[in-house]
């Protein structure tokens, strides 16, 4: 006897953006795999087959059970033939051998460790293995020249890759809308990222700063970076212009308001006073609040050996912050809020399927050559032609 419902095929839309993804994933095994596929392909700069591999997991994800049979992955759009091999590899045998011997390659494990070091991306790390350099200790021992970012990165290498929890980005959210309204009476906040999709946890906070008069915001930002330095807050920033060259297949950049749209990637430092500040109870245990920060990795980073090793009263956390004139303000939240993937494919539908470009600054229609304006998110996806997908739902 065959069970109908769990052959009968999913049917889901190819674009991400028109989907509803949720937390709730019920093909976490098959996600996973495919998602590592992707991280190995980016980190060896096979960005074509990383993106493949992201569109792949990213329909398993929005699959309303978990798979039981290839059939029912029939007419699925996204799942190419390597995708297909990986999941029906999981499907029989319980696990991939790719997936496997990907996971165990030394190349895997040396670029995961690198490129964990803020401030090391894909080419750097891959520069570094081929120089013999597989782990921290090598890096240590063979010095080669770091920049700012990454001298910071590799001091607050354990900090850095324990996730950020939904309570340590509250504290950090107060601390930093604190800074704002002082340094520009009206100025708002708004969390972005992944705390903004629901995530309980991340790698970094990032916040959206706007004011609700146009062009208040401009130099806001060296203000903020100020005050917040001047108050011990920050253990690295760098602030840019958003000078940033958006994806190929892309965006609109209007030029006049480029130069005052501005980004700060920081390492902001944690102390349990800003902890016990905020409202959230859990912060407020005396025990268990901290976690040794040196956990998994035999390497004592501590330049200053007099300290005991792994016990001080803060944690250094990623924090992106982005200031927009409120003119571009839908466009931007809409542009950080993510996932990463749902944001290319909104792009991709604009481009391809609207004839528009869209951009964290603007949404440019090409057969009206007009720009469209937008004061929420909401207008966004109506002028795409798209129905609305709340934050919640992003999770692609
Ligand atoms: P996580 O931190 O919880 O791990 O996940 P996340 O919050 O979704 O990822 P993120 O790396 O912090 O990125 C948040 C969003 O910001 C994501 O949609 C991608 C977007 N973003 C960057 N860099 C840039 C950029 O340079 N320009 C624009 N417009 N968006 C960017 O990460
Ligand atoms: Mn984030
Ligand atoms: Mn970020």
């Amino acid at each position: 006897l065959v069970n109908l419902s769990e052959v009968a095929a999913f049917s889901v839309p190819s674009y991400a953006c028109q989907r509803r993804t949720t937390l709730e994933n019920h093909n976490t095994v098959l996600t996973d795999a495919l998602s590592l596929l992707a991280e190995n392909a980016e980190l060896s700069e096979e960005d074509g087959r990383g993106v493949a591999f992201r569109r792949a997991a990213a329909v398993l994800k929005a699959l309303p059970k978990p798979v039981a049979s290839m059939t029912q992955l029939r007419g699925l759009p996204c799942l190419g033939e390597h995708s297909l091999r990986v999941i029906k590899d999981i499907l029989e045998n319980g696990a991939s051998s790719e997936v496997e011997s990907t996971k165990q390659s030394e190349r895997y494990k040396a670029l995961k460790v690198l490129t964990g070091i803020f401030g090391v991306g894909a080419r750097t790390a891959d520069r570094w293995i081929r120089d013999g350099i597989h782990n921290l200790r090598q890096l240590q021992d063979s010095g080669p020249t770091l920049n700012r970012a990454q001298q910071a990165g590799l001091e607050h290498y354990d900090d850095l890759n324990q996730p950020v929890s939904k309570s340590d980005a509250d504290a950090i959210g107060e601390v930093v809308e604190k800074a704002v309204v002082s340094v520009l009476p009206g100025a708002h906040m708004t969390l972005i990222g992944g705390f903004r999709r629901g995530k309980l946890t991340g790698h970094d906070v990032d916040f959206l700063i706007t004011h609700p008069e146009e062009g208040r915001e401009v130099g806001l930002m060296p203000k903020l970076v100020s005050w917040l330095e001047s108050q011990g807050f920050l253990l690295y920033q760098k602030t840019t212009r958003n000078s940033y060259l958006e994806s190929k297949d892309g965006p609109a950049r209007p030029a006049s308001n480029m130069d005052r749209f501005e980004r700060c990637f920081s390492i902001f430092k944690l102390t349990k006073e800003e902890k016990r500040g905020t409202k959230h109870p859990e912060t407020l245990t005396e025990n268990g609040a901290q976690t040794p920060d040196n956990g998994g990795l035999d390497l004592d980073l501590d330049l200053d050996q007099t300290k005991p090793a792994g016990h001080k009263p803060w944690r250094a956390v990623r924090v992106d912050l982005v200031v927009s004139p409120i003119s571009q303000f839908a466009f931007a939240l809409l542009g950080w809020t993510g996932s990463k993937l749902f944001e290319r494919e909104l792009r991709r539908w604009a481009g391809h399927e609207k004839s528009m470009s869209l951009s964290s600054h603007a949404l440019y229609d090409n057969r009206q050559s007009k720009y469209l304006r937008a004061t929420s998110e909401e207008e966004i996806f109506a002028h795409l032609g798209l129905e609305f997908v709340p934050p919640s739902e992003r999770n692609a």
